[in-house]
């Protein structure tokens, strides 16, 4: 399951109590305080990693707390830290915190990482000749973790326009494909390796008309492409499904620019796919009578002309 979005709680571990104890034995005539320090309670860190996909650890698990340090003992013995809990998240995982909304962190590249809370310091022990004081309680904190994939393109389209058969094609990525609307649930992220060059391209469900009102599994996947730097608008030229490619186009545009002004101001490269069925040639020559942009002509399903779509993309890029 993909989760983009959840609350958790953090506190770090409290610190060690500062030990009261005194020293005495048969040559001294004084007690000495001979009392340690306390430990310092763990931290909460969160840092990025390629490995971790969704938020869905956070799903089954609320709160997170360090461990407290232990308390300071005689001889001046301090006590042993709290260890730290680190909690690796997806890279693109951007921190808030809850009540203030105050962006705390964005965890854009592997091994980013930021201390949320931290622990509380040990008390001093009495053997400073002042009191023995208990350790600091550690910080608590209620987060937000908010995940916007970050990738270099991001690819847009109609359910069933061959998306996902585009990402399999051009990547190690291996989503479902099939015949039917909405079979991608998730954005799926990929890496496309072409010689000493590669960049990363994203895989998100399919949009259709009123997504920015929710229809279909509506827009919220879309912030999967706020932060790619081009998107590649995937069309089904055949107009298999019955669509028209030009007037689904058009619609495409609009739901992107109701979501967001930036996302539709984005670079994309046109392409029309399933080529290779009879109908998609004359849906073209129409197409190119209205669009005057260029766009690119594939069969995602024949691996025709991809090796000219990654072209294009990395001269984009
Ligand atoms: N003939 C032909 N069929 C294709 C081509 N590309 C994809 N298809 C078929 O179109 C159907 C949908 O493909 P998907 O890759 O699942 O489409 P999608 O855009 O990911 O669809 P959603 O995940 O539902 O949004 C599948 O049956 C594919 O085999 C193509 O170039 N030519
Ligand atoms: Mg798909």
């Amino acid at each position: 399951m993909f989760i983009d979005r959840v609350k958790t709680l953090v506190r770090g571990g409290n610190g060690g109590n500062g030990c009261a104890s005194f020293y005495s034995d048969k040559m001294t005539r004084y007690k000495r305080p001979d009392g340690g320090n306390g430990g310092d309670g763990g931290n909460v860190i969160l840092r990025a990693s390629r490995n971790v996909y969704t938020l869905l650890d956070f799903k089954y698990r609320q709160e997170f707390i360090a461990s407290n340090g232990k308390h300071g003992s005689s001889k001046r013995k301090r006590g042993r830290d709290g260890e730290d809990v680190v909690i690796l998240v997806p890279i693109g995982t951007q921190i808030f915190e809850e009540t203030s909304q105050c962006l705390l962190e964005d965890l854009d590249s592997d091994n980013k990482e930021v201390v949320v809370v931290k622990g509380g310091r040990g008390g001093c022990g009495n053997h400073v000749r002042k009191e023995a004081h208990p350790g600091q309680q550690g910080e608590r904190r209620a987060l937000v973790l908010d995940l916007k994939l970050i990738a270099d393109v991001g690819v847009i389209g109609f359910p069933n326009a061959g998306k996902s058969t585009l990402i399999s094609k051009l990547s190690s990525a291996r989503p479902r494909i099939a015949a039917y609307p909405f079979t991608t649930k998730e954005p799926v992220l990929g890496v496309v390796n072409r010689e000493d060059d590669n960049f990363t391209i994203v895989d998100i469900p399919g949009l259709i008309e009123g997504a920015h009102q929710g229809r279909g599994l509506g827009d919220k996947f879309l912030r999967h492409v706020e932060r790619t730097k081009i998107l590649v608008h995937l069309i089904d030229m055949s107009g298999i499904d019955g669509r028209d490619p030009l007037g689904g186009y058009e619609v495409l545009n609009r739901e992107l620019a109701l979501y967001s002004k930036e996302v539709a101001k984005k670079i994309q490269i046109l392409v029309a796919n399933k080529m290779d069925l009879e109908s998609a040639g004359e849906n073209l020559k129409r197409f190119r009578n209205k669009i005057k942009n260029n766009i690119i002509e594939i069969s995602a399903k024949e691996n025709i002309n991809l090796n000219i779509l990654t072209d294009e993309i990395l001269k984009r890029l």
